[in-house]
């Protein structure tokens, strides 16, 4: 395909999630005029693409994840011609802007939907209408929000399907006229010098016509037959090969529960990369949504090596911790502690020396933590609410408090605190009333005070980028791992494809200090530090030495 090196392979993307970032207009909702005023922010930090969330008129049922009007921006953002100044501003120095593209299910408030729903021509077979009892939905498939993925609609007397959220109806994407119809509104967004998609839940919109019943022991139930569904891979390919193919852009499915296999034929049918969620499965329990479980180093070191091996090589990976669905990284896989600042550095280490495009997630250049919610009525993410309203009424459990620290740990809310800005009222993010609490580290944790101390996760995520764009062996290196099954290090080569510089990355996942050997078959002449989260221990050899909690260090070796 002729992708061996691409504009996209070497940058940083950084990920916006609108109604948190900052708000200009003292209405308590970040808007597309306060991302704008932020631009320089971004392009101090060295980004160079940025992925916008959902921005488009909608219900906000869930997110903007329910699309009321493709072509159009919730009064909540801006206007048109705020995304286009936006757009033009990120252009001018040179940063791309990526947009979210929902297209396996719009809202429940879209015309299509509307239409639909009364039968009204073309758009009558726009989703998945099955005709029944009222009583007994087509199968057993579930949402993943919870509860059954079928609603039953008394203006059309028929059931409808919804993956997610009732008031998301699921496209059916085996009318061609629905296809013809995303893939205009595709090409309407390109024409409008948009620089690419991250398309959500891509792997969802195919499903068999049979709709046969799934196995009950599996979550959602219907998943064998919805994830990767039967026709996924022609629907993909006939998508680049109408509309991406003519334009220089980059693309990334969002595809959970994806194999390795599968995510190469993805890359096959024209999408640049894929998001797996692999390694962030690793600490979820089998017993429902609020269940987690210990990870341990042997997990995260696994699932990143069958993608590292798996799919770099002959495709291209994403590289990410976190993102508005998921709890903090910091807070998951490191310290929000006492060892907060050095573990959000480790991570980001991680991050930004695999094969692969890194994807910051904001606020974690600021090493932002899960923050603590008391009450129900501080969440605003629906999922949470669902999930936690069908625990309750299920019986499973009797009171919130017996899974409010469940819910606490991995409610998505965790993610969509304000971007503290400064130590002032709300964090600097507004001068109303934030739509949703404030981290309550943000005296501590803010980017004016990050700004200005050398030592802080920004300054430390400002350098890690500048190595990403000079040092071509962080993005195009093979993945040569180090130490198989070390408990607390994770560490590994980047080997040149030419040249002879490689890297050796050694990280420290826990508060340990355990001592680092180099396998004796690594050799080199000379070696040098190239970025660490400490103050650099002289040393005379780098074949053992000790680590510090979370320490993270980079050598160059020649
Ligand atoms: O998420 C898809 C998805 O897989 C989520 O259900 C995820 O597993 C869950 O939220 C984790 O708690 C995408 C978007 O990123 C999400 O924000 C949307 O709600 C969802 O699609 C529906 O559009």
């Amino acid at each position: 395909m002729g992708r061996d090196s691409a504009w996209w392979k070497e940058a940083v993307v950084y990920q916006i999630y609108p109604r948190s970032f900052y708000n200009s207009d003292a209405d308590g909702i970040g808007d597309l005029r306060g991302i704008r005023e932020k631009v320089d922010y971004l392009d101090e930090l060295g980004v160079d693409v940025v992925w916008l969330n959902p921005v488009y008129d909608s219900p906000l049922v869930d997110g903007g994840y329910d699309v009321r009007e493709y072509r159009s921006i919730h009064p909540d953002y801006g206007t048109m011609e705020d995304w286009e100044a936006l757009r033009d501003e990120l252009h001018e120095r040179g940063i791309r802007l990526i947009m979210d593209m929902v297209t396996n299910h719009t809202s429940d408030e879209h015309e299509w939907f509307r239409k639909s729903r009364r039968g009204v021509d073309p758009y009558r077979e726009y989703y998945w209408w099955v005709d029944g009892d009222p009583d007994s939905p087509p199968n057993n498939w579930e949402s993943f929000f919870g509860g059954p993925a079928w609603s039953y609609d008394e203006r059309r007397e028929a059931w409808y399907l919804h993956l997610f959220d009732q008031k998301q109806p699921d496209l059916n994407w085996r009318n061609p006229a629905v296809r013809e119809d995303i893939f205009e509104m595709l090409r309407w967004w390109l024409e409008k010098d948009c620089d690419g998609f991250r398309f959500d839940v891509i792997n969802l919109i195919s499903k068999p016509s049979a709709l046969p019943d799934g196995d009950p022991d599996l979550t959602p139930r219907g998943r064998e037959y919805f994830i990767d569904g039967p026709r996924v891979h022609e629907y993909v390919r006939e998508m680049y090969d109408r509309v991406l193919s003519e334009y220089d852009i980059m693309t990334v499915g969002e595809t959970s529960h994806i194999t390795v296999e599968e995510a190469r034929r993805f890359y096959e049918d024209g999408l640049d990369m894929v998001f797996t969620f692999q390694h962030l499965h690793i600490d979820r329990g089998d017993t429902g949504p609020w269940d987690f479980d210990d990870w341990d180093l042997d997990e995260l070191r696994d699932a990143t090596a069958a993608w590292q091996r798996g799919v770099s090589e002959q495709s291209w990976n994403s590289l990410f911790l976190g993102n508005h669905d998921q709890p903090r990284m910091v807070s998951r896989f490191g310290d929000e502690g006492r060892y907060r600042v050095e573990s959000a550095k480790m991570l980001a280490t991680y991050l930004f020396t695999l094969r692969g495009t890194p994807f910051v997630y904001q606020g974690d250049e600021l090493g932002m933590t899960n923050p603590t919610f008391e009450r129900l009525d501080e969440y605003r993410d629906e999922e949470t609410i669902q999930q936690v309203m069908l625990a309750l009424r299920s019986g499973g459990v009797s009171t919130f408090d017996q899974i409010r620290e469940a819910v606490d740990f991995w409610s998505r809310d965790n993610a969509r605190t304000p971007i503290p800005w400064s130590d002032e009222r709300n964090a600097g993010f507004t001068d109303g009333e934030p739509w949703i609490k404030v981290c309550e580290n943000y005296p501590e944790v803010n980017v004016e005070r990050e700004r200005d101390d050398e030592d802080s996760v920004l300054q430390y995520y400002r350098r890690l980028i500048d190595l990403r764009h000079s040092t071509p062996v962080m993005v195009y290196g093979r993945y040569a791992q180090l130490l198989d099954d070390h408990p607390e290090i994770y560490a590994y080569l980047r080997t040149p494809t030419d040249g002879s510089r490689s890297l050796l990355v050694v990280l420290n996942f826990f508060d340990g200090e355990p001592t680092f050997r180099l396998p004796n078959d690594v050799s080199y002449d000379r070696w040098e530090k190239l970025i660490g989260n400490y103050e650099s221990a002289s040393r005379d050899s780098i074949r053992e030495f000790d680590l510090r909690p979370y320490e993270a260090l980079v050598y160059v070796l020649e």
